[in-house]
């Protein structure tokens, strides 16, 4: 759960940050694409040490990677990076084979030491938990925001990979596939992401960084593709790749004084952050990197949000010319544009987002969670009717384009006061400098993909909705400690929550509940295989009509509840599948349903009577 407004944090000295030293210009990961429409690769999972700033800790990544058809983008046949994985980049029409070796230890992980009070081994975090960190070297492969199929050899969650097993995976990525109107679409260019979806052990893996960007290219039929490329040829502008993750760790353990993982102790906590932890963003895996552009140069960047826990609100702060070392062009050493300090006093926090927002260089947005808009959207957005509308939610993704005049821009997560005094992170520095580049400007009009069109015309075949339904979040506290709940129940494996017709068109309303045990929390809703259109933010019509797969799900902010409304097609692709809450820790907790799509109404499955008590 999320802890209250007042839960400030012990001091500085509890709770570390890391160095905030620029980490050298921005790496890129490893990538690999196609070739004659076939990827096939070999993805392995092991235990390695990762370091970031002036810490040093065990983790599980995708360390390995062989490429036995297509292409990539390093020499040699061993990818030895490790957070974020390498990106795998596809066009409709392509199958990705992609054999995932688990090489993880099946005892006696070095990752989470079993001798420490609150190690991972021992269970959840809140109370009687939900089996969260009982089995946290199995893992399965789940492809976030992609239409494809939900079942194996695809996308499917509900595989169990356990240590030393491996596992052939197949995802055909949709090329010309029939629309309700009797048009053809194309799987959706853009920005997607890979995790692993294991009940149970997902929020430690993905914050550990088992992740990496998916990017489906389709020049053909996508402006922004055309426009932008990672080399950049004659008319076009630069593209950046920008994994946004999100470490929780432990600075000094009480047992061994090493640094460590958060466990699903220190991750489930309620109020202040435990004493020694820490929890910060990193871009590529590293630190406050360096961009550069040219004074007016546009350039296209692709921002995932592969964080657990954290919503991501941006804004690019100019920094005054003054406070730069004429050097290197760097903010010097003791700038602080925030005057902001976690442990300032006993009281709850002083922290105006809004006013820190405002003050941003204007930059535009183009697509969220992969698809692209009808035209370039003007950051910071004037007209907002929420910061739903804008705040990234962990698992959302987000492509801008950017242009700057000449100047030191800190890209700045702006803090968010329901996590626990979380101050501003400066996620990355562009540095403008050099000639001016003004062969791009800024597009006008964008093409929206014709997977999810707009629902204007209610007479179009596909338009119509043909069931509403509506979807509980609830914390509640008791003795047992908490218990995240949709629809008053834990996630169960053999019972389908929701059993819906192909082709229905839907209108959902999600209740983010308001309890007299836990208050209020937010909560990013999430759902397999279909994206949706939010059409309503506590009954307000947003601003902007924008498809998502990931959304938070609003509080009222009067102690009533709040309310998420949105569209949606469920098309294609029959079989079970999940929506959830993409605060992972949440999700291991059992905040989480099936979602069973089929032609004719779902036959009620065999309920194991062990899930009816929870
Ligand atoms: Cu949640």
């Amino acid at each position: 759960m999320l802890p209250e407004l007042t839960g400030c944090s012990p001091g500085d000295d509890d709770n570390p940050q890391p160095d905030p030293i620029a980490n050298g210009e921005l790496f890129t990961p490893a990538s690999v694409r196609s070739r004659d429409g076939v990827l096939d690769i070999e993805l392995t999972i092991t235990e390695t040490e990762v370091t970031v700033g002036q810490y040093t800790f065990m983790t599980r990544a995708y360390t390995g990677l062989k490429v036995n058809q297509g292409e990539a983008s390093f020499s040699g046949a061993t990818y030895t990076g490790s957070v974020p994985g390498p990106s795998i980049e596809l066009r409709p029409g392509d199958k990705l084979k992609l054999k995932l070796i688990n090489d993880l230890p099946d005892d006696g992980s070095a990752v989470d030491p079993q001798d420490c009070a609150m190690g991972s081994g021992g269970g959840g975090g809140h109370g009687g938990g939900h089996g969260a960190g009982t089995h946290n070297n199995s893992t399965n492969l789940h492809t976030h925001g992609l239409h494809v199929d939900p079942g194996p050899p695809g996308d499917d969650v509900f595989l169990v990979i356990g240590p030393g097993e491996s596992y052939d995976f197949v995802f055909d990525i949709p090329r010309d596939i029939e629309m309700p109107d009797g048009t053809k679409a194309n799987h959706p260019a853009g920005t997607y992401w890979y995790h692993p979806h294991m009940h149970g052990s997902t929020a430690i893996q993905v914050a550990g960084g088992m992740v990496g960007a998916i990017i489906i290219r389709d020049e053909e039929r996508d402006d922004l593709d055309r426009l932008f490329s990672p080399e950049p040829g004659p008319g076009q502008g630069k593209e950046q790749l920008l994994v946004v993750g999100e470490y929780m760790i432990q600075t000094k353990d009480s047992c061994d004084g090493k640094t460590r993982l958060a466990t699903y102790g220190e991750m489930g906590h309620s109020g202040p952050l435990p004493a020694g932890v820490d929890d910060f963003f990193h871009v590529n895996g590293q630190l406050n990197p360096v961009l550069r552009m040219r004074p007016s140069e546009v350039q296209r960047l692709r921002v995932l949000h592969t964080g657990f826990r954290a919503p991501l609100d941006i804004a690019f702060l100019r920094v005054p010319d003054d406070q730069l070392d004429a050097t290197t062009a760097l903010p010097k050493p003791d700038y602080d544009p925030f005057g902001y300090s976690c442990a300032a006093s006993g009281g709850p926090p002083m922290l105006n987002r809004d006013e820190l927002r405002a003050r941003s260089a204007t930059y535009y947005q183009v697509a969220t969670d992969g698809i692209t808009y009808g035209a370039p959207l003007k950051m910071p957005l004037a007209d907002a009717v929420s910061e739903i509308e804008y705040v990234i939610p962990p698992g959302g993704r987000v492509d801008m384009l950017v242009q700057f005049d000449a100047g030191t821009y800190q890209m700045v997560a702006l803090g968010y006061l329901d996590f626990v005094c979380w101050a501003p992170q400066v996620l990355a520095t562009v540095i403008v400098s050099g000639d001016p580049d003004t062969s791009l400007q800024i597009p006008q009009v964008l093409t929206p993909p014709a997977l999810y069109p707009s629902f204007d015309d209610m007479t179009k075949p596909g338009n119509e909705v043909t069931n509403t339904r509506q979807v509980e979040f609830a914390v509640t506290q008791d003795a047992d400690g908490a218990h995240f709940l949709i629809d008053g129940r834990t996630f169960c494996m053999s019972r389908v929550d929701q059993c819906i017709l192909l082709d229905a068109v839907e209108e959902w309303t999600i209740i983010n509940k308001f309890t007299d045990t836990a208050g209020e929390s937010i909560h990013p809703f999430h759902i397999h295989v279909n994206s949706f259109l939010v059409t309503s933010i506590n009954g307000k019509t947003p601003a902007q009509p924008i498809w998502r797969d990931t959304c938070l799900i609003p509080t009222s902010g009067t102690n009533a509840d709040g309310t998420l409304t949105f569209l949606s097609r469920f098309l294609h692709f029959q079989g079970q599948y999940v929506l959830h809450c993409h605060i992972l820790e949440h999700e291991d907790e059992g905040m989480m349903q099936i979602v069973e799509v089929q032609t004719a109404a779902c036959p009620a499955p065999p309920v194991d009577d062990s899930c009816e008590d929870q």
